[in-house]
């Protein structure tokens, strides 16, 4: 499935409801005349529309805005942070786009509604699409080029460090530990059908221990990374089927890069979706893997270092464990946190990423020859 920013019928889900988006548009610096309004994407998160606004005179243009998902509980750090990355892309007449953050008209990045709720606007990027499932090697080596330029045009993203807006975000041992008060407490009931994955989980706890010394291993720098490094978040031109820009940058932070190459590999290294029931079918395509890290390492293989090398297949392994994680901790927890399409969503995930994530610890030592192989000499 994909989700072309040219608006389609089949990426516009469910009946967004005008009257309260007209209300929040008017806050914004775009014309305020609402001509469409149109719930759009994939993300698990926030609520997302594609809204026509049309000025008095000239030509009606897209945009995309949001209500934030309440885990984002500093807007003021969250926008800041994006703010300051993609004015520093713009400064750098990179070959990406930076997204477009449309301003309040109290010159503010979000707007509070009177329930509380956090709502931005970004300019909408069109003729690009944003897929949610590789379609083969070409693809995939755009991938891994659209977040290698990201790498590297942030490479030198200057002081203060940015703000963290979600805590404890990517700690494995955090999440670990969160999990296991869970299953203790089973809340609703969930451990008995999802005994076959807590176990699973408890079987591959060694990939806990190993990020959290990784973690804390010197050599490995901290650089401004995406963090939600996903296939579904490069945007894809269409004309030209190159990588235009990366997007979702909610979570960009100091961070490792092992785990954004590892989230590319999770996702841009398998042709099934995230959620793939046939678990079977759940598995690394290795020509996939090499075309990834051939996009990736073409920009970054300067800036890494040998720590940094060493350790890709374990971010790999890492965020696919940590996404099973996660995913099966919601459902224990009765689905708070991410969206869901029907009761089982969450165990689905769960499973395929478990599938995953043991496919790529039997194929390290292929995964690493092919990244030796991809290294410019
Ligand atoms: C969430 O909403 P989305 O798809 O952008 C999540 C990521 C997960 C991802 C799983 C802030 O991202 O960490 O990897 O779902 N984002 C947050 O696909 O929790
Ligand atoms: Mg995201």
């Amino acid at each position: 499935m994909t989700t072309s920013l040219t608006i389609t019928e089949s990426n516009c889900h469910k009946k967004p409801d005008i009257q309260k988006l007209t209300q929040v548009v008017e806050h914004f610096n775009v014309p305020s005349k609402l001509l469409e309004a149109r719930q759009f994407g994939n993300g698990h998160l926030h609520d997302t529309y594609a809204l026509l606004c049309a000025p008095s005179t000239g030509k009606p243009q897209w945009y995309v805005f949001q209500r934030l998902h309440p885990v984002f509980k500093d807007p003021d750090a969250l926008m800041d942070n994006i703010t300051r990355v993609t004015s520093h892309q713009r400064n750098k007449h990179t070959r990406l786009e930076a997204v477009e953050v449309v301003l309040t008209k109290e010159a503010k990045a979000y707007f509070e509604d009177d329930e509380g709720r956090y709502w931005r606007g970004y300019v909408m990027i069109l003729d690009a699409t944003s897929y949610e499932t590789v379609t083969g090697p070409m693809l995939a080596k755009q991938a891994g080029i659209g977040f290698g330029r990201f790498l590297s045009d942030l490479s030198d993203f200057p002081d203060p460090p940015l703000k963290q807006t979600i805590a404890g975000f990517r700690d494995l041992k955090g999440y670990f530990d969160k999990f296991t008060t869970v299953v203790l407490e089973d809340p609703c009931n969930r451990t008995t059908p999802a005994r076959s994955e807590i176990d699973a989980i408890v079987d591959l706890a060694s990939l806990v221990d190993k990020a959290d010394i990784s973690n804390r291993k010197s050599g490995l720098k901290r650089r401004v990374v995406h963090y939600d490094a996903k296939l579904n978040n490069v945007l894809i031109d269409n004309s030209t089927g190159v990588a235009r820009a990366i997007v979702d940058l909610d979570t960009v932070n100091n961070g490792l890069c092992i785990y954004d190459f590892g989230d590319l590999v999770r996702t841009a290294a398998c042709y099934t979706p995230e959620d793939q029931e046939d678990v079977s079918q759940a598995s690394l395509d290795i020509n996939l893997f090499e075309a990834l890290c051939s996009g990736w390492l073409e920009y970054t293989a300067e800036l890494l270092m040998p720590p940094e090398l060493e350790l890709l297949c374990f971010g790999a392994q890492a965020m696919t464990y940590e996404a099973a994680l996660r995913f099966l901790t919601d459902y224990l927890q009765g689905d708070i946190y991410y969206k869901i399409q029907n009761p089982q969503h969450n165990l689905i995930r769960c499973r395929s990423q478990l599938a995953l994530c043991n496919c790529l610890i039997s194929n390290q030592t292929a995964m690493e020859d092919v990244i030796l192989a991809c290294r410019p000499k």
